[in-house]
């Protein structure tokens, strides 16, 4: 089976974790590294997060640090709903992997301009690295095979009534990438908001009984909690999950192509994804966008990986 190669783009984040579990070990994925950037919490933060995740789950991969904050407006973070470390919740061990000493947009510039055209760029946090790529190196752009990203919302946001977190924490990095005639799909909270994480289901992973089954229930069961008090939630979804899902099996999702822009005015709706589903602009599509997801099919694809592991 060809393997797709991808590079995951993360600020972890409980919801990053899973997406890291899933793509450090289904066969259809490369992975070929995992890039951080500011989002959910402060980048030194996130950045320990993932080498506890990559280390904790044995998975060889690099981590790359990226950005420390977004490119025009002031930083935000989601404590509320990640805690203080950002990860709130796992106990891991002492840390000895290390970062890479490249910067993360280096690397993904250098990555891009090596390769045949072949890999996926997948961020699932504020997008800044991806941003600040194209800005830097404009030649990386036919060289991004596609970018299937987790952020935005056709309807309401989760950070102000009209953005989304990833888009509001970097509305102007945001804006690059959705003008930038790159291939996007992109998940947002519409979709996402579907994959709430129920008890049932992290009862079904933890009795997987293994080291990865136990780290889901870790992870999700403060994600329960701070879902609860920050929305009224039952569950909490897996947002970043979808992105990594889409690229190892479109099928489970119904998506529409459309035009969509993100509003940068410093207004009620900065950092808004403008989605088109009408088509009233009549302006060509630029973004796939998910709008459905096969839900047991998906609890299906997150369980055969925490399987997988030893
Ligand atoms: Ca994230």
């Amino acid at each position: 089976m060809r393997k797709q190669k991808i590079i995951l783009d993360c600020d972890p984040g409980h919801d990053d974790a899973i997406a890291i579990m899933l793509a450090g070990n289904h066969p259809a994925l490369d992975l070929l590294a995992i890039t951080t950037v500011a989002g959910n919490q402060t980048l030194d933060k996130i950045t320990v997060n993932a080498l506890h995740l990559v280390q904790h789950l044995e998975l060889e991969v690099p981590v790359y640090a990226g950005m420390s904050g977004p490119l025009v407006r002031e930083q935000v973070v989601a404590e509320n709903i990640h805690g203080e470390s950002g990860l709130d919740g796992p106990v891991f061990g002492q840390l000895k992997t290390e970062v890479q000493p490249e910067h993360a947009v280096n690397y993904i510039i250098e990555t891009l301009l090596a390769s045949n055209g072949d890999i996926a760029l997948v961020p699932v946090g504020p997008l800044t690295n991806i941003a600040t790529a194209m800005r830097m190196e404009p030649k990386i752009l036919p060289k991004i095979q596609e970018i299937v990203l987790m952020g935005g919302a056709y309807g309401t946001g989760n950070s102000t009534p009209s953005a989304e977190f990833n888009l509001f924490a970097d509305p102007e990095a945001a804006h690059i990438v959705f003008s930038s005639g790159v291939k996007i799909t992109m998940m947002g909270l519409d979709i996402t908001n579907q994959t709430v994480c129920t008890p049932e289901i992290i009862e079904r992973m933890e009795a997987i009984g293994n080291k990865a089954g136990k780290l889901f229930g870790d992870i999700m069961r403060f994600t329960l909690h701070s879902q609860y008090v920050a929305y009224g939630l039952e569950a909490g979804p897996v947002h970043d999950v979808t992105s990594v899902a889409y690229l190892i099996d479109p099928d489970l999702f119904t998506t529409q192509d459309m035009y969509v822009a993100v509003d940068i005015n410093r207004g009620p709706c900065y950092g808004r994804t403008v989605c088109d589903i009408l088509n009233t602009t009549k302006k060509t599509p630029n973004v796939t966008v998910g709008m459905a997801v096969d839900l047991p099919k998906f609890w299906d694809l997150v369980a055969a990986s925490v399987s997988a592991y030893n």
